[in-house]
């Protein structure tokens, strides 16, 4: 496997079908600089072309997640730079994954690092995790999709506080408003993300990217285009090996041997 300056990409897990992508920048609290998300995009993108890996864990160290972009990177520059460069739009590789990807969030969740676990499918906190949208303070706004998957997450009144008050919430907050599946003790974070990723490893990877797909869909068109697409991907099921052995397996009482085919 190729290695990275900036993450760290291992097989965890049953059989190594869990891939786990560790954020490693640990002087700069895994702020988002450009390599870092160039090394986590390729990270992603090699487990996603392996066959024996069903789900992807993200986490960073137990004191940051990700304290958001790279400050220093942007500091310096002006509209015309982040424009005509498009500045961070590589970002948007995350979200084209097809494999679900966990954030397993563990202290600071800040900026893009909040920005980049909401793009994952699932997040888990660490009791100790800050999820927080601080540009305001910084004389920004959220670029990464800050405003617009928070509010989806969260609802309107509480991501308006936390994009025009900078402040953080913490993972309790974060579990009571929705944000974030479950919270755990620090130091088993990121094994219950991993348990998380072999109970998903236990289904078709075909049929688990059309899940995906199909709950997806419900962030990006209407109610009755959504119901559309998952009857159709539904239908769709039913020309795999995957259908007819998981409802043949349920009849016969014994365990289903999906092939992803
Ligand atoms: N960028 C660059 N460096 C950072 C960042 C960052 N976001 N966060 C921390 N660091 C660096 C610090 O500069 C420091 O480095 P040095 O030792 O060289 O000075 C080192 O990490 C340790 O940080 P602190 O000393 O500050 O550690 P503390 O424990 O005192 O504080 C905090 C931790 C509270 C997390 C603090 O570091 C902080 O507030 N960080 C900035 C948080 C922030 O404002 N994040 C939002 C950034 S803006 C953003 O993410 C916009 C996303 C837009 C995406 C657009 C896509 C298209």
């Amino acid at each position: 496997a190729p290695s990275y300056k900036y993450v760290l990409a291992e097989k965890k897990g049953e059989g190594g079908c869990v891939g786990l992508v560790t954020l490693n920048r640990p002087k700069a609290l895994n702020a988002l600089c450009g390599e870092l998300m160039e090394d986590l995009k390729y990270a992603l993108l090699e487990l996603e072309a392996d066959p024996t890996v069903a789900a992807i864990v993200l986490t960073g160290s137990e004191k940051a997640f990700a304290a958001g972009a790279d400050i220093k990177e942007m500091q310096h520059k002006g509209f015309v730079d982040c424009y005509a460069g498009s500045f961070l739009q590589g970002w948007d590789a995350l979200t084209r994954i097809r494999k679900p990807v966990i954030a397993a969030v563990n202290g600071y969740a800040l900026g893009g690092g909040c920005e980049v676990a909401m793009m994952c499918d699932i997040i888990l906190a660490g009791e100790k995790a800050k999820f927080g949208q601080p540009e305001i303070s910084i004389g920004t706004i959220p670029g990464a999709g800050g405003t617009q998957r928070l509010t989806k997450a969260i609802g309107k009144s509480r991501a308006m506080q936390m994009c025009i008050t900078g402040d953080p919430i913490n993972a309790q907050q974060a579990s009571e408003w929705g944000l974030v599946s479950s919270v755990h003790p620090p130091d088993q974070l990121v094994n219950e993300a991993i348990k998380l990723g072999e109970r998903i490893g236990n289904h078709s990877k075909v049929i688990v990217s059309m899940a995906k797909a199909s709950v997806n869909k419900s962030y990006e068109t209407s109610l009755a285009e959504g119901l559309q697409f998952e009857k159709n991907l539904f239908y769709g099921t039913f020309a795999t090996k995957d259908q007819t052995e998981g409802m043949t397996a349920f009849v016969e009482k014994r365990k289903p041997n999906f092939t992803d085919s």
